[in-house]
């Protein structure tokens, strides 16, 4: 399979059109519904997995809300995204993020380079990094450089984990070449993911990326799904079992929240 060897080659993969017109309404809508809540809020607000943050009364991201939004819960379990995911993983996977991130027109939206396996702490329970994690983005609007759309380095991915993070980049820094270069690579090399709505990426946990500000005169937002296979992760809520949906229910799976169980309460923070 194509996608397969780019992949594995390059670090990340396109599946273009993943979903229908009407599928991507319907999954717009949904998003939009838990972006009215998070305004609601006012500031960021847990209760349990699910945690809306909010910036200056922007929403930036929703994580979990598959807890509670059926549109959002089914796609994260889609026959389809385990079509592709299979043959990279398997098809026993639990799931350890699911976000919406909206970018603002002209708002907040800087994501400095990073790795994702920064995030997957502890290192004792997320092993294997780069071999069993799959990091996963449905465009819902146009992704390209003028809305902020990611920001990639093909092929970063092989050299592993990298300093990168120790550069001392906060997340909320634009994406800058410097640090590229610092960490050794040929900034030249970065390309921008250009994605239409309805378009899937896929993209390694040591895959350099990035992404900038929206300066497009619409709402950027993406769904982001990131799959394990099973035995390569202590944490995280079960999505496929061989090769079977596992919906959410029944009590939460401890994943990045460490007080879930100590306090899984709803709260302002
Ligand atoms: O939403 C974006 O542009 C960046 C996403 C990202 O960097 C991530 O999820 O690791």
């Amino acid at each position: 399979m194509d996608f397969v060897r780019h992949y594995r080659e390059h670090g990340y993969a396109i599946v273009r059109r993943l979903v229908s017109r009407a599928e991507l309404a319907r999954l717009g809508d949904a998003a939009d519904a838990v972006h009215r809540e998070g305004l609601n809020h006012g500031k960021s607000f847990r209760h349990g997995n699910l945690h809306y943050r909010l910036e200056a009364g922007e929403v930036r991201m929703v994580q979990w809300p598959s807890y509670h939004n059926d549109v959002l819960a089914d796609f994260r379990i889609d026959q389809r995204i385990l079509q592709l995911l299979e043959p990279l993983i398997g098809c026993d996977l639990k799931q350890i993020i699911n976000q919406v991130h909206w970018k603002k027109p002209g708002g907040r939206g800087n994501f400095a380079y990073h790795q994702d396996s920064r995030f997957r702490k502890p290192d004792h329970a997320y092993r294997n990094l780069g071999e069993a994690y799959v990091q996963t983005g449905l465009a819902i609007d146009p992704h390209d450089p003028l809305s902020g759309g990611m920001k990639i380095l093909p092929g970063s991915h092989l050299r592993g984990s990298v300093d990168i993070d120790k550069l001392g980049v906060e997340m909320g820094d634009a994406p800058q070449e410097a640090l590229l270069e610092a960490a050794g690579f040929d900034p030249a090399g970065r390309i921008d993911v250009e994605l239409e709505p309805g378009d899937f990426a896929l993209w390694s946990p040591y895959l350099i990326h990035g992404s900038g500000t929206n300066n497009a005169d619409h709402f950027r937002r993406f769904y982001i799904n990131g799959y394990v296979r099973a035995e390569d992760c202590d944490r995280g809520e079960w999505a496929f079992r061989e090769g079977e949906p596992v919906p959410l229910g029944g009590k939460p799976a401890l994943v990045h929240y460490e007080q879930l169980f100590e306090r899984p309460e709803p709260h302002y923070l």
